[in-house]
């Protein structure tokens, strides 16, 4: 089965009601390929606009999901939560928020078990820091992370793997495509032997970091790279050369 391209922005902490509105309406307005998924992430509190102002087949994930249903825990947000509001998907495990917000591989797992049991796919994150990949550590550390979600997750048809080398993130340093091709490969390889055949051959396994409608053409030729995803670039009107880029 041929795995089907796909491309999310990540907004991170940016833009305002406006400018949502704005990126948004471009993406509504552009002829997308209809053969690649395209999902958009806007901070927490824009999620309802998004979901409202994104017109099919664009989702809209959010950035973050707590690992416990409703209930006392100030200013987290539940799986219920994304599900009532209309939300399919969910980032998680961003190097951005396990390094910042200390999150372990362990709450990241709890995490991804408790969206997929809701029914909210995760785009999973994972990447090495520049010392690790400078000790040849690059697979360790990425199938130390996947390992972790391994023990709580058993169907991964609702998951998609995001490598994200924290080195390459918004320092406009691209992995070579020889460079995330490799690890990609090395991720199937590891779903293969760890998970199973078909979450071997079923699984995205998207790149992030740093990508623009400049690299992308290149990196969607590699035969194990699905697809992005993109932060810096989601804001700006180039995000649509990117999700055809696979054209
Ligand atoms: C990596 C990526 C999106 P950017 O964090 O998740 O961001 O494209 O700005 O490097």
């Amino acid at each position: 089965m041929a795995r089907q391209f796909f491309v999310g922005g990540n907004f991170k902490m940016n833009s305002s009601s406006e400018g949502i509105k704005k990126i948004i309406s471009h993406l509504n307005d552009s002829k997308l390929d209809p053969k690649t998924e395209v999902v958009i992430a806007p901070p927490t509190l824009y999620l309802l606009l998004a979901r409202e102002v994104a017109k099919a087949p664009i989702e809209v994930a959010a950035q973050n999901v707590f690992d416990k249903p409703n209930g006392a825990y100030t200013g987290e947000i539940s799986v219920e939560h994304l599900k009532d509001a209309g939300i399919s998907w969910t980032l998680l495990g961003h190097s951005e928020r396990r390094v910042t917000l200390a999150e372990d591989d362990q709450f990241v797992a709890s995490k991804t078990k408790a969206a997929l049991d809701g029914g909210v796919g995760v785009i999973f994150c994972c990447g090495e820091s520049l010392e690790q990949r400078e000790a040849n550590e690059t697979v360790k550390v990425v199938t130390r992370q996947l390992a972790a979600v391994k023990e709580k997750v058993s169907d991964w048809s609702k998951l998609v793997i995001a490598y994200e080398p924290i080195w390459a993130i918004g320092t406009g340093k691209v992995a070579s495509t020889e460079q995330a091709q490799e690890v990609h490969a090395a991720i199937r390889e590891w779903l293969k032997k760890e998970v199973s055949e078909k979450a071997a051959e079923e699984t995205r396994i998207i790149y992030g970091g740093s990508v623009s409608e400049k690299n992308c053409k290149d990196l969607s030729k590699k035969p194990d790279i699905d697809g992005f995803l993109v932060g810096g670039a989601s804001l700006k009107p180039a995000f649509v050369d990117i999700v055809n880029s696979h054209l």
